[in-house]
């Protein structure tokens, strides 16, 4: 039986891809230096491939930032901004990447292409920009060299390119009238010529990504798909189409997928289980079958045997010479390599599996579908124990924690009183003023902060000598916020690396990994915590933190902590119990710190639930039932205090006008978000909405070196209280200011703090 594989991390075991991409950015090495490092990895993934086994290798899957930014790249959609510039090809790509690329001196700034979330992963591409009369030119540069770059090992390979109805769905046109999809006509003949030169260089497959097919789809996609595929098929008659789906059953597109004119049909059987009831009666006669059953994004060892009868009486109705065993969808979105935890335990690491060793699994499950010789099945016996002992591990189930969700009501989900009541109880008790100033919660992360903690890691700190460098730095951001004239205070999260990390290290049922890094975007790079087991707190995470931060000051201090759905959402999650239920048990984990932190004095906790949008399912149909038990996570989380106490959270860049009605059922009393790029218009979705508690609509961008003025910030304010009740309103940035400099944030927050002031003065009712 054929093995395949749909794409592997491209980042390097060590991240060897960041950190050339980033020391080429830096201008200390050259673009010869960068790309000899790319084609090492390159070679070093295939040729780990074929020892695997594997049979059907990709081409074309690697990408010095991003697989859509490529696309762009090989349909000639370079907007004009970068177009007319006079740079080189790989400095036009760092162009349309970043607005940025060593050895270019622009006149002045260009905007690089915007970042859009990939479907439902935590990976972001770049979004295609058209113009209205979109031209489009085929450059094979990348895919025919990746695939000649191949051939010269020895290794034939599928290249892999992205489909053209989901390129234009996840394209954005600029102009406020047409269709993107009426851009397919223009579209295609680039396309073919693309896929000829490919299919001339000498390939035979051609892997065509589609998971647009996973989502619901209007009419036209549907269309503009079957259009698309019966051209591909009409004009190149000799190369062999791949058609891949993944992150969810196809369900109602999966007839209009299997009969697309193609000659394969990936299936995500991992997400989309569903659709193998019926892939055998719907599938035409001939076409090969790519069956997705070792899950491509997430960490979990497959359970072979379970994976083998799942597909054992499709590979018997389609043939054996019909089938193939893939990952669900590319690996892109696992980390490299089991092998280099030397940190986890033996038994956790024979629960897990990584990119390489997913495709072991692959290969395993390929060769015992068509009967297992000796070695198969020692490898399957083996994978059978330690499924065994994932499901029996004490490590796993806890009674304390089943016991304490068996107990969660209605009421643990409830402030004891409305808003209204709150809020007069609690302007009572906090005294803050008309148009109340704060920050989201980081503070610059200078060099000393990382080395403290980076050396504490090492053990080349003593408990005490942190303890003591990181308190210095907290009573400093205090004394600064006070210095500004801030009203509630933070204490600026020094001791923090990644947020859902420094969680994860504190609670029962995580476990960290030392290299576990998942791209996120461009050279930046995520290292998702594993949930293995029920989750609880075994002691307070952020407690004397703050409390020293409030000793420190007469002013609030606000509590932070990172809301249960975020947690949930970047991390690698169990695959053997619902999202919903982790996300109980990790909300009373947070609860529990709540409490603490209530019980210490603290009057304001913000918990931020920046993923909350992202975590929205693919198919609409699925959103109400993740609303609610994302909703009901958060208030479990939050709902413990007292009236007195005001409970926050803050959500990044969202568009929040097909949520506002969960956002306002998290009953947050303030809630902060990003609104000063889009110049407040995010505000529209809580003004139409009319959103009853308090918000913290951002009045500079964080993500900006450039200090904003007063004036600027006073006329985002002026705009916030024309359509918000101005007693409803804070002043405060986007979000965190970690990323900036001391010498930005200084005047940033001056400036915010008088715009303020100048509000209190005109403004206030
Ligand atoms: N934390 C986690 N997941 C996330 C985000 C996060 N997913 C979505 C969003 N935020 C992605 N954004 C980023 C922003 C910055 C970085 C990664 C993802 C980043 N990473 C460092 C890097 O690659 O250099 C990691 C370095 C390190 O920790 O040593 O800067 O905020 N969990
Ligand atoms: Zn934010």
């Amino acid at each position: 039986m054929l093995s395949a594989n749909l794409g592997f991390p491209r980042i390097g075991k060590d991240r060897e891809l960041k950190k050339a991409v980033e020391s080429y950015w830096s201008g200390a090495t050259s673009e010869a230096q960068l790309l000899e490092v790319a084609a090492h990895l390159r070679a070093e993934h295939w040729r780990l491939q074929l020892a695997a086994g594997i049979d059907s290798i990709p081409s074309n899957d690697f990408s010095l930032y991003d697989q859509m930014l490529d696309m762009s790249v090989a349909l000639g959609v370079i907007p004009p901004r970068f177009a007319t510039l006079d740079v080189t090809h790989l400095q036009r790509y760092f162009l349309m990447a970043r607005g940025q690329a060593p050895g270019v001196q622009l006149p002045h700034e260009i905007k690089a292409l915007e970042m859009t979330k990939w479907f439902d992963t935590n990976y972001h591409y770049l979004t295609p920009e058209f113009e209205p009369n979109q031209t489009f030119t085929p450059d094979a540069t990348k895919p025919l060299a990746e695939l000649r770059e191949a051939q010269a090992l020895g290794i034939a390979t599928r290249p892999v390119v992205i489909g053209p109805v989901t390129y234009l769905s996840l394209g954005k046109l600029r102009s406020a009238t047409g269709d993107r999809l009426d851009l397919l006509d223009a579209l295609l003949p680039a396309y073919v010529e693309l896929l000829r030169q490919i299919s001339t260089a000498g390939a035979t497959w051609v892997q065509i990504d589609e998971p647009i097919l996973a989502t619901d789809l209007s009419d036209k996609q549907r269309e503009s798909l079957v259009a698309a595929y019966r051209t591909i098929a009409a004009e190149l008659p000799q190369l062999n189409v791949m058609l891949a789906t993944y992150f969810g059953p196809l369900a109602e597109n999966l007839s209009l997928a299997a009969n697309l004119s193609t000659a394969g049909l990936h299936v995500d059987l991992v997400r989309g289980k569903e659709d193998a009831a019926s892939l055998v009666d719907v599938i035409p006669a001939g076409k090969v079958v790519s069956l997705g059953l070792v899950e491509g994004r997430n960490i979990w060892r497959t359970n072979a045997i379970a994976a083998l009868a799942f597909a054992q009486p499709l590979v018997d109705q389609l043939g054996a010479d019909r089938v193939q065993i893939a990952p669900s969808c590319s690996l892109l979105h696992a980390p490299v390599d089991l092998d280099a935890e030397t940190d986890l335990d033996d038994e956790l690491k024979s629960w897990l599996a990584f990119g390489k060793q997913k495709l072991a699994e692959v290969k395993l499950i390929a060769t015992a579908i068509l009967g297992p010789d000796d070695a198969t099945r020692a490898a399957l016996e083996a994978n059978r124990q330690a499924m065994i002992s994932r499901q029996t591990s004490e490590r796993v189930i806890s009674p304390q924690v089943q016991g304490r969700v068996a107990f969660v009501d209605e009421h643990m989900q409830r402030r004891r009183s409305s808003f209204p009541q709150r809020r007069s109880v609690q302007q009572a008790s906090l005294g803050l003023p008309a148009f109340p100033t704060t920050t989201i919660g980081s503070f610059p992360q200078t060099a000393e902060i990382r080395q403290a903690r980076a050396k504490r890691r090492k053990g080349e700190l003593s408990h005490e000598t942190y303890v003591a460098t990181m308190q210095a730095q907290i009573r400093e951001v205090i004394a600064f916020q006070e210095e500004v004239g801030l009203d509630l205070l933070v204490h600026g999260e020094p001791e923090r690396n990644d947020m859902v990390e420094y969680f994860g290290e504190s609670l029962a049922g995580f476990a960290i990994t030392r290299n576990g890094w998942v791209q996120s975007y461009g050279s930046r790079c995520v290292k998702p915590p594993i949930i293995y087991g029920d989750v609880s707190r075994p002691r307070p995470m952020t407690v004397e933190w703050i409390e020293f931060a409030q000793s420190c000051s007469t002013k609030p201090v606000k509590g932070m902590l990172t809301g249960p759905v975020t947690i949930l959402c970047w991390s690698f999650v169990r695959d053997d119990q619902p999202r919903s239920e982790t996300a109980r048990q990790i909300a009373l984990a947070i609860r529990d710190e709540v409490e603490d932190l209530e019980k210490a004095g603290v009057r304001v906790i913000q918990i931020d639930e920046p993923a909350l949008r992202e975590g929205l399912p693919l198919r609409k149909r699925d959103w109400n039932a993740y609303l609610e038990w994302a909703g009901d996570s958060f208030r479990l989380a939050s709902s413990v205090v007292a009236d007195e106490t005001q409970i926050h959270t803050h959500m990044c860049y969202c568009e929040f006008n097909d949520i506002i009605e969960a956002i306002a059922g998290l009953d947050a009393d303030v809630i902060s978000i990003e609104t000063s790029r889009s110049d407040m218009e995010l505000l529209d979705a809580f003004v139409d909405f009319r959103y009853p508690n308090e918000i913290g609509p951002g009045v500079f961008d964080i993500h900006s070196p450039q200090a904003p003025t007063s004036e600027s910030m006073f006329r985002l304010l002026t705009k916030a209280a024309e359509v918000l009740n101005p007693s409803q309103i804070w002043v405060n940035p986007d979000c965190g200011l970690k990323t900036r400099k001391w010498e930005e944030v200084r005047p940033a927050l001056t400036n915010m703090v008088k715009a303020a002031e100048a509000a209190r003065q005109s403004l206030a009712t």
